[in-house]
């Protein structure tokens, strides 16, 4: 008999796919569309096991959904710039598009290995000019609302990596580059960003309107930080300047006693008495080099210097001192605060240390109190209750103030490995971006890209002597790059179409694929990807160029594949698991199905060497049913049919079709596997009495290889043929579970009222109570039996009776 060989079948299957364009994406008009997008990857080097549990589910949910009628567009791409791809071209010394090109093509033959349902022509690469000419429009467009500024100020500096970072870009506990994991630093420089600040509102309301994990819209809410409170201005003794705060508890404004500025606030120098001016620069220089992170530590003491002013309490009147801080971020509110030592702990400490008054105004047992409460020592108000008053003094002292964490999205970066940012510096006309029709701005091929902290494209005169595109004279080119998240933050925008060169976007296509129905990936992206792409989508639809809202309906996480160990996969721990050493071993369709029986995608789990033998098994036994079936469905004697074994084989058949079918639809992957090991486990046994030939056989073998085709592409197209058919089991349509072969057999549920037996019903075991009275109720007899009464208790016993007390 002719055995499973994973290797030969997947081969000749993969090869007539791509010569049937088995995986076009569709164009018929007449079926409901469905845009099944996963996160594309980095092509840093090969496809890892992490790679598979992306793609590999994610594609099986795709085939399913193709399988249920719909037209699937579910592409894949590269997200080809970027400083990992520029950091590993360093380390091997090979230019970053030589070595990312390399990538891209061992990333192709790995993800088409997969057997995935990809259509190529469709395929995206963000490091080609093609692709990178729409991201510069795409600054253009924001440049044209002016959304895209140019600022000077203090950026978070990685010093590996030789470039700024956008504040979604420092990560962990000690402020580490997202990238390479070193703390970082603080440099002044000039920088462009996206104003994704002017979003706030609309990026929280957007995210009632779309089905995400509420993990992840928890955590966007929390980055954008939406604070509701009050701008209060302080005047400066003998000065015309005032101190702005942004306080959230404007209530406690007579008990502030001493006010903060941080150490970069301008009013710092102007404010500083000689006296202190020496103390006070020293202060500020330290400070500069401290993470933002390690300045908000609570446990860490506090320190700051006094700078010899006075400001004016507005509601007291009276002189509090003015001192710097670092305690007090420059970045959030107006970089000052009124400090009010009674009611919050950093201000309690600081007060305590350096020896400063602390006034109660809110009546509390113990100092700090930092709750609401009734207000004392504040004159007029006294007696009232916070909230009541925050009201009040807010209007009285200044104006209400919302606040929000999110800054605004840098997007220079020093580097290399980027799209060039279109803009021209002319002397006489300043700042001038490059004409639409004069892009790509073209990143250079040969330039020195190592990083020496300056862009290496500030280094080459052919690519920044630039004509000013207003006046026609000598300008310079900017010499930064865009970061990398603006590449991605409108890719799906560009799959329907991607090889448009008149627009991004072709505006039809655009409506009729997108939003994304289903977006998977991991939840490392919750924030960055996730956010800039919906700001984005946001700003393209107010420019009247899309027409909906938010990019993603529906978002999945994927959980973590973890080593054979349970830990993270890391080379220095050598638990990794190479993909191809078990694609080679094993067939694409095994891993990709142990992948998917590990344990729920939501969560992953560790890889487990032994586990993927039993999913070997599971294919290999499917084979050999088939090929025992096929050389016996001609050749057994036919001795007439037992109903009885028939009715079993179809039942089990279409219990686990239904099974699989709800299992699918919410990436419920291992039970689903589990369900159809089950069956064919039953399949074995009824073959004993029950002679493989007939429909029954052929009906079932069919159902269960229709259902097994998204999670092993290969075998089961292989199987479907020899089973006598000619079109690819990939566009049958998924097969329609019959309810009532799914259902048990019935069982008997007496039911009495007031203990006399009225009635009798027919249930499925294990039905619910609700289920059993609600049956019980819509009976004729018991109807009649409890007319003009009233139930007052119902007593049940599963699956034998349920009784009704009832009362005239
Ligand atoms: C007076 C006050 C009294 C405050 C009180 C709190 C309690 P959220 O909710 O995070 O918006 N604050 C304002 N700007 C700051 C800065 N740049 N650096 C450090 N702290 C700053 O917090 C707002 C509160 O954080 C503000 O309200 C301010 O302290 C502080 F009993 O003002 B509060
Ligand atoms: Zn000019």
């Amino acid at each position: 008999m002719n055995s499973y060989n994973p290797k030969t079948v997947e081969s000749k299957w993969q090869k007539i796919w791509e010569e049937t364009g088995l995986y076009k994406t569709e164009t018929d008009k007449s079926r409901h569309k469905f845009y099944c997008l996963v996160m594309f990857p980095y092509p840093s080097g090969d496809l890892h096991s992490g790679h598979w549990y992306c793609f590999g589910p994610s594609d099986t949910f795709a085939r399913f959904n193709r399988m249920q009628g719909k037209k699937v567009l579910h592409p894949i791409g590269f997200d080809a710039f970027g400083l990992p791809a520029e950091n590993a071209a360093i380390k091997r010394d090979i230019a970053p598009a030589k070595w990312t090109a390399g990538n891209v093509k061992t990333m192709t033959a790995q993800l088409k290995s997969m057997g995935a349902m990809y259509d190529w022509s469709k395929s995206i690469d963000t490091s080609r000019p093609e692709y990178y000419r729409w991201t510069q429009w795409l600054f253009l467009k924001l440049y044209e609302q002016k959304l895209a500024y140019r600022a000077k100020g203090w950026q978070n500096w990685c010093p590996s990596c030789q470039t700024v970072l956008a504040n979604e870009q420092v990560i962990g506990p000690n402020n580490e580059c997202e990238r390479c994991g070193t703390p970082v630093t603080k440099k002044e420089l000039e920088q462009w960003f996206f104003k994704i600040t002017e979003y706030a509102d609309r990026l929280l309301e957007g995210l009632e309107e779309i089905e995400w994990p509420e993990k992840i819209k928890q955590m966007q809410r929390n980055w954008i930080g939406r604070s509701v409170g009050a701008e209060l201005e302080f005047k400066i003794e003998g000065s015309k300047s005032a101190i702005k705060v942004f306080t959230t508890r404007a209530d406690t404004i007579y008990g502030a006693t001493y006010m903060v500025l941080a150490p970069e606030h301008e009013l710092v120098g102007r404010v500083t008495t000689s006296e202190h001016q020496h103390e006070v620069e020293k202060y500020t220089r330290q400070a500069a080099s401290k993470s933002e992170v390690e300045r908000m530590d609570t446990e860490r003491a506090k320190t700051g210097v006094f700078t010899g002013a006075y400001a004016i309490n507005p509601a007291t009147k009276e002189k509090i001192p003015v001192w710097v801080a670092d305690y007090v971020l420059a970045g959030y509110g107006t970089g000052a605060i009124m400090a009010v030592p009674a009611h919050d702990e950093r201000d309690y400490e600081f007060a305590k240390k350096f020896d400063l008054t602390v006034t109660e105004v809110i009546k509390a047992g113990e100092l700090p109190y930092s709750g609401e409460g009734e207000i004392t020592n504040s004159g007029e108000f006294d007696g009232q209750n916070s909230a009541e008053a925050r009201e009040k003094m807010t209007k009285q002292f200044g104006r209400e103030k919302v606040n929000y964490k999110m800054r605004d999205w840098l997007i220079s970066r020093q580097r290399y490995w980027g799209a060039p940012i279109p803009i021209v510096y002319c002397d006489t006309c300043g700042t001038q971006p490059v004409p639409e029709d004069q892009l790509p701005v073209e990143l250079p091929l040969e330039v020195k890209f190592k990083p020496t902290g300056k862009s290496p494209l500030s280094e080459s005169p052919d690519f920044y002597e630039a004509k000013c595109p207003k006046c026609k004279g000598p300008a310079r080119r900017e010499t930064d790059t865009m970061d990398t998240f603006v590449d991605s933050s409108w890719y799906f925008l560009r799959y329907p179409d991607p090889n448009n060169n008149k627009a991004a976007f072709d505006k039809e296509k655009t409506k009729h694929w997108l939003p994304v129905d289903q977006y998977i990936g991991g939840v490392e992206h919750a924030i960055l990807h996730l956010l800039y792409a919906r700001f984005i989508t946001k700003v393209l639809h107010d420019a009247k160029e899309i027409e909906f809202n938010e990019p993603f309906k529906r978002l999945f996480n994927q959980g973590l594949i973890l080593g054979p160990d349970g830990q993270k996969m890391s080379k220095s721990r050598g638990n990794v698991i190479n993909p191809d050493d078990w694609v080679g071993d094993y067939g694409a369709d095994t891993f990709r199905i142990y992948l998917m029986f590990m344990g729920p995608y939501e969560q992953g789990g560790p890889f487990n060497p032994s586990g993927i033998d039993g999913t070997k098994r599971f294919l290999n036994r499917v084979w050999v049913l088939t090929q025992e079936y096929l050389s016996s469905k001609d050749t057994l004697e036919d001795k007439g049919t037992d109903q009885a074994l028939e009715a079993a084989l179809a039942s089990a058949t279409h219990k686990t079709l239904k099974k699989v079918t709800e299992d699918l639809q919410v990436f419920g992957f291992n039970t689903a596997i589990a369900a159809q090991m089950e069956l064919v486990n039953e399949m074995y046994k009824l073959k004993k009495d029950l002679p493989l030939r007939g429909d029954v056989w052929q009906e079932s073998l069919e159902i269960l290889l229709k259902i097994l085709a998204p999670f092993a592409p290969h075998i089961t197209e292989e199987l479907w043929q020899q089973l006598g058919h000619k079109e690819s089991i990939h566009i049958t349509s998924w097969p329609v579970f019959d309810e009532k072969l799914t259902q048990d057999e019935l069982i008997e549920v007496v039911v009495q009222i007031n203990g006399k037996v009225r009635a009798a019903l027919s249930a499925a075991p294990g039905a619910s109570q609700a289920d059993i009275v609600e049956l019980a109720k819509a009976h004729e007899a018991v109807q009649r039996h409890t007319e003009d009464k009233k139930i007052i208790k119902e007593i049940y016993v599963p699956d034998k009776l349920v009784n009704f007390v009832v009362k005239e």
